[in-house]
């Protein structure tokens, strides 16, 4: 790592290991979402690694104090994880309803008709802010690399360079940023949001159109903030004496851990023995408003409707964790899916057809590796994403087939146009990019997939967080 001797500290409200009870027994297991698998491997090579989070498992502070307190992960020999414990009501108004409820729809550009906006969950979002904050100064010491990650904590960078004003505090943003008419401006409390991340000298965004939204958001309350913002090199914002550079950093995947190994292959041939059907579409993905389920539902029940030959043939599987189920547009948007799912069932299923398996339960990392791979068609459609890792997977993973991929991605941008690009609210579009994936040459197929594997490849993990610390400590040269 590129680090000089310097100790790397993430900041993030996920944790990378949770700890449950099993037989009596203490377990102790990686999170799998998009930040921890970006960020753990790293850490893993770091000599001097802190990661400080939420303890979030059930058996996390099993014989600990209810504070926080430090541990090795994964094992003796690992780097240190540092939980701190959140209370019923934070976990309710931090994570749940400010975190969640505002500032991911928000952020989203899903605005008044998603985003409920209340004093209170601003509150509790500035108070475990400063919770986290008094965590991060405990342990800090010179020359620490402080990386704050995602939207629970846009205001500790400000709160940590209060007390160290020469602290080394950058932020990623792993979800989009909105613009100010259809999304940020909106918010009650916007410039607080700034002057938080105003506090990182390095702020990374995963498109140039999220970074773009965030000047653009930052501008329009520099009066208010007395702030500077040009575009150099690169885009600066100053305030005060302080600097906030801004950059783009696509993130990427561990390529090798997605591709398919012998006991993958074999789980894969029983799989197609079982869904018995030539072509298989697959999608994957948390419960969320965000990831389109309930259009692509009725994209391939179009595509069902007008295109009779390929009845039988084929098998959309649909992987759909739920999450955050205890905000209501989560429980109605799992009604409206599996409404359609229903309708689907109903009409198309024979005795002999699936035509399509609805899967609500966590599938293993080798589930979804072979999932991959005999897969004709990946099908990511989310109404907008940050960046979106699963296509990514797909594609490290696929042995032939065609990415469906929404025009809303982040990972659009680099994965055009060798992806079928949709507007995911388009429902027709995605049953017409459904036919013409399963209808194309081979040879088409085989060249466009070959090229996703290289840009994949590539731009993977180590290349994102190899650009991201050299570009953080160029600022300090
Ligand atoms: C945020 C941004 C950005 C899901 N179900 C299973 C499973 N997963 C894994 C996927 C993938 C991850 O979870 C989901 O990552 P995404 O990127 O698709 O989405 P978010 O969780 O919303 O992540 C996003 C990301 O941060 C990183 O910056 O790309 O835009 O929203 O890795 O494979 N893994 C396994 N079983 C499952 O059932 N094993």
């Amino acid at each position: 790592m590129l680090l000089n001797g310097k100790r790397l500290v993430i900041v993030a409200n996920a944790e990378p290991y949770q700890d449950k009870r099993e037989k009596g027994r203490i377990k102790r297991e990686r999170i799998r979402g998009g930040l921890t698998s970006a960020l753990d491997p790293m850490m893993q090579n770091v000599k001097q690694g802190l990661w400080i989070a939420w303890g979030r498992g059930p058996a996390d502070f099993e014989g600990e104090k209810k504070n926080s307190y430090i541990l090795k992960v994964p094992d003796a020999g690992g780097y240190s994880l540092k939980r701190l414990y959140l209370t019923d009501s934070e976990r309710d108004l931090f994570y749940l309803k400010a975190s969640n409820g505002m500032l991911w729809f928000i952020l989203h550009g899903f605005t008044s008709s998603s985003a409920k906006f209340e004093e209170t969950y601003w509150e509790a979002y500035q108070k475990v802010n400063k919770k986290y904050a008094r965590a991060v100064l405990e342990e800090y010491q010179d020359n620490d690399l402080i990386w704050v990650q995602d939207y629970h904590l846009f205001l500790l960078p400000e709160l940590i360079r209060k007390e160290k004003p020469d602290a080394k505090i950058a932020f990623f943003l792993h979800i989009p940023w909105s613009t100010w008419w259809d999304g940020f401006g909106h918010f009650p409390w916007r410039e607080k949001i700034i002057e938080g991340l105003l506090g990182a000298d390095l702020v990374g965004f995963h498109t140039q159109n999220w970074m773009k939204n965030f000047i653009d958001c930052s501008r329009r309350l520099s009066k208010e903030l007395h702030l500077k913002v040009r575009a150099e090199e690169r885009e600066i914002i100053s305030r005060g004496g302080h600097q906030t550079n801004c950059g783009i950093f696509p993130i990427g995947i561990d390529y090798e851990t997605y591709r398919a190994n012998e006991e993958t292959k074999e789980l894969a041939e029983k799989l197609k023995k079982q869904y018995n059907v030539k072509h298989i579409i697959f999608g994957l993905d948390r419960i969320d408003p965000t990831k389109g389920i309930l259009e692509r539902a009725k994209g391939y029940e179009l595509f069902l409707k007008e295109n009779r030959r390929f009845h039988k043939k084929v098998t959309f599987v649909q992987k759909t964790a739920p999450s955050r189920m205890e905000l209501l547009l989560y429980q109605e948007m799992k009604q409206d899916i599996d409404q359609a799912v229903g309708r689907i069932i109903a009409r198309y299923s024979r005795p002999d057809w699936n035509p399509i398996c609805y899967y609500g339960q966590k599938f293993s990392q080798e589930m979804l590796t072979a999932h991959n791979s005999i897969s004709d068609i990946s099908l990511v459609t989310p109404l907008v994403d940050g960046m979106n890792l699963v296509a990514k997977e797909w594609v490290a993973g696929a042995e032939n087939g065609v990415l469906i991929l929404s025009e809303f991605a982040g990972a659009a941008e680099r994965l055009a146009p060798e992806a079928l690009i949709v507007n995911p609210s388009n429902v027709r579009e995605i049953a017409e990019a459904i036919k013409r994936a399963l209808t194309m040459p081979a040879r088409e197929k085989e060249e466009r997939l070959a090229k996703l594997k290289r840009k994949v490849r590539r731009y993977d993990v180590n290349w994102w967080r190899k650009k991201f610390i050299k570009e953080w400590l160029e600022i300090y040269n």
